[in-house]
């Protein structure tokens, strides 16, 4: 359970056994300079901060208790300034999070909870597997709840100032679930960046949707009883939208010559994807009458494929992080029976770390491929510049920020400069310059002779097919070109 906004600094306990990883960066702010934290102004944000409680309801006695002999904690600061290099990739993520140990351990927690369990998915119909695979990814079932007191974590982040509003929006919920008498203060605990509990809530998501599942009178997430926890996990997902019965997405394989330009367009239903040749792995026919369905590539065209509905959207509502759903999904999917999974991942092809991120970002922004901004993080412009990047030298457009992709940015980047160095984009071959003129012949243009080499006629005619089809290519043969060639000649 996180905010959506910076996600890294607040990840649960368990994220930290299963260390934080690169594309958990995709939605967190860019961080700071690491000025020094002046800790001696903590009393005076503290007085400032109490003024701003009271006015907004807080009763003075649980300020006073909540905060007595709370200072500031360094350690809380480091966590949220460490940006160690990460480069994790998510084949490695989810081997962790989704290991055979994991695996038991849920089936266990499954069996032991079993009643509980049955009655909340009537409830809130949820299936059991997904609430059991929240609780291992977020707590390996309860036994990394967090030990940091909410309070004084949410106080030192609200103090440091960098997310002032959101935290002190946090530290206000939490005193609000102190002041209802829910739990003591010192026994409010959680991760350094305040998701607390079995299914690590954010005390803002615990006021709005924990309940009371056991009948004790009190919302508990806290102690080793897991039941409150487990039902307030499934009425969350049920508020934000899940639908009982749904798929959350199947493995697709992609027909040869996908438009990758797709990928831009948004969901769609399935049968848009249908009459666009997708089809399950296995070869069957994707599942019918589905809307909102959305193509997933978590490792670039090389990795293995997804189509997700709406219920994948509804976990990346409670950690909007691509592996952070695949994982609860995957493991729900295993703890509910499946056999494990096999997914071609491209483990050669490794996703960029922040630094080489930002080289890519640079590099990419250099050469005319804006990529919105050079901060490391890659998201919607960043994928967006190296699908025009990739189009325009006849990659597939995937807009994965891989080790090659930089290879080959770098390697734009030397041949513009005017270095040797390495390989510059693969120039058509003459079999190539052939099928173009074949396909512009086809498409009714005047060609002369079909020769392989592109004089005035072949170029005269690319020109004219780049500006009907609105392309941003040169009018001059090379890969980009006789991809749009075939794409045409098929009628796309
Ligand atoms: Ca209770």
């Amino acid at each position: 359970m996180t905010l959506f906004v910076g996600l890294r600094r607040m990840l649960g306990a368990s994220m930290r056994a299963l260390a934080a990883t690169a594309f958990l960066c995709a939605v967190a702010p860019a961080v700071s300079a690491q000025e020094a934290v002046d800790f001696s102004k903590f009393d005076g944000w503290k007085k400032e901060f109490r003024t701003r409680a009271l006015t907004s309801g807080i009763p003075a006695a649980v300020f006073e208790a909540a905060f007595k002999g709370i200072s500031a904690d360094k350690k809380v600061i480091e966590f949220d300034r460490n940006q160690a290099e990460f480069n994790r990739a998510i084949w490695e993520y989810l081997a962790a999070a989704v290991s055979d140990r994991r695996v038991s351990n849920g089936r266990a927690a499954a069996l032991a909870n079993a009643d509980t369990l049955a009655a909340i998915e009537i409830k809130y119909g949820v299936p059991k597997e997904v609430v059991v695979a929240i609780w291992g990814v977020e707590s390996a079932f309860g036994r990394n709840r967090g030990g940091f007191d909410v309070v004084r974590s949410m106080a030192t982040l609200a103090f440091e100032g960098r997310r002032k509003a959101r935290f002190e929006a946090e530290l206000l919920a939490a005193l609000r679930i102190l002041a209802a008498g829910d739990i003591e203060p010192r026994k409010m605990l959680g991760s350094w960046a305040g998701a607390m509990g079995h299914t690590q809530f954010m005390p803002s998501s615990y006021l709005e949707l924990a309940v009371d599942f056991d009948g004790d009178g009190k919302r508990n997430i806290w102690s080793d009883n897991p039941v409150d926890a487990l039902a307030s996990t499934a009425r969350y997902l049920s508020v934000r939208g899940w639908k009982t019965g749904e798929p959350w997405g199947v493995e697709i394989a992609l027909p040869k010559g996908f438009d990758f330009r797709l990928l831009d367009g948004g969901p769609r239903s399935t049968s848009f994807w249908t009459e666009r040749g997708l089809k399950l792995k296995s070869g069957e026919a994707l599942p019918a009458g589905l809307e909102a369905a959305e193509i997933l590539l978590p490792a670039g065209a090389n990795g293995p494929a997804f189509l997700v509905f709406n219920n994948y959207r509804v976990i990346l509502s409670y950690n909007p992080a691509t592996a952070y759903a695949l994982a609860v999904l995957l493991l729900s999917e295993r703890i509910g029976g499946k056999p494990k999974h096999t997914f071609a991942w491209p483990v050669d092809d490794r996703p960029l770390t922040r630094t080489t991120g930002k080289e890519l970002q640079e590099k990419l922004t250099g050469l005319g491929f804006d990529t919105g901004g050079i901060d490391g993080i890659v998201g919607a412009n960043t994928r967006a510049a190296i699908r025009r990047f990739q189009t325009a030298n006849g990659l597939i457009a995937d807009g994965y920020a891989s080790e090659k992709l930089l290879d080959y940015v770098r390697r734009a980047v030397a041949a513009r400069e005017g270095k040797v160095f390495g390989r510059p984009p693969e120039p058509p071959s003459e079999a190539d310059i052939r099928e173009m003129q074949t396909l512009l012949k086809g498409l009714g243009y005047r060609i002369g002779t079909i020769d392989g080499k592109a004089g005035r006629l072949t170029t005269a005619a690319l020109s004219s097919v780049i500006k009907k089809r609105g392309l941003d290519l040169k009018p001059e043969p090379s890969k980009a070109v006789l991809e749009e060639l075939r794409k045409a000649a098929r009628g796309e």
